[in-house]
């Protein structure tokens, strides 16, 4: 709904005087009621939130306001006006829709890319021309990377070589919950079955060969490291210096 017109109109009399209507000095017309709008604030019904998103993945930002309408919204990067379809190579894309009095507009950004971890603001604005300014951040957070090493690097049958772990949480603000991967030791190698806690989460040995982590946690900036002991069952061995994590 729009604003609504509110009109008021006196009567003036005096002793021998007709009565006479009282005029809105800014019209033209003489003798006319004077009137007002009234214009709700604009409020946010649903308020922008701050998204934390995996890298390459899709971000949307959403607001629904409450306004007269037709509300018009500006969405900015860290101050700078996004365009929808043009922003951000193109991966920028704004919609807005206008119901009776209310009105939502939404930001999705597919792809992302780290750059785009940024403060983005969104001015809804009344056809009262009543703004509300709201504000939050993106966060993009990269996937955890694994290392692994034996040392030696190369043993003797029936020889023992310890295979050392490290996973690294590269984001400098978040977290990493859930971590997990599993490990299949090539031919010729062995591990005892087992299970114990590390990194926070469980790590389960099966089949002798199957090294599988889960449900770990990783701080920002943070890395964890654990290790097994594996034997060789064939002659000497040279042990890989990297295998494929999953
Ligand atoms: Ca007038």
């Amino acid at each position: 709904m729009g604003p609504t017109q509110v009109c008021n109109q006196g009567q003036v009399s005096a002793t021998g005087i007709p009565a006479f209507n009282t005029d809105d000095p800014d019209t033209v017309t003489a003798n006319d009621s004077t009137c007002t709008q009234v214009c709700v604030p604009v409020t946010a019904t649903t308020a922008l939130s701050n998204q934390s998103v995996a890298l390459g993945t899709t971000a949307t930002f959403t607001t629904t306001v409450s306004a007269n309408a037709p509300v018009t919204f500006v969405w900015k990067k860290n101050g700078v006006t996004l365009t929808s379809g043009v922003s951000l190579g193109g991966r920028a894309t704004i919609n807005i829709t206008n119901g009776s009095g209310t009105a939502t507009s939404t930001l999705s950004i597919s792809n992302t890319i780290l750059s785009e971890a940024d403060t983005y603001t969104v001015d809804a604005t009344s056809s009262c021309n009543k703004t509300l300014n709201q504000s939050a951040t993106l966060t993009v957070v990269q996937p955890p990377t694994v290392a692994k090493a034996f040392n030696p690097t190369s043993i003797p049958v029936n020889g023992t070589s310890t295979l050392t772990f490290t996973i690294t949480n590269p984001n400098s603000t978040a977290g990493l919950t859930g971590v997990g991967f599993a490990d299949t030791l090539p031919a010729g190698l062995t591990v005892p079955n087992s299970s114990t806690s590390q990194c926070g989460g469980t790590l389960t040995i099966t089949g002798n060969n199957l090294i599988t982590l889960a449900g770990s946690s990783i701080a920002a900036s943070g890395t964890c490291t654990f290790s097994v002991t594996v034997t060789g069952t064939t002659a000497v061995l040279t042990l890989p210096t990297s295998a494929n994590e999953t």
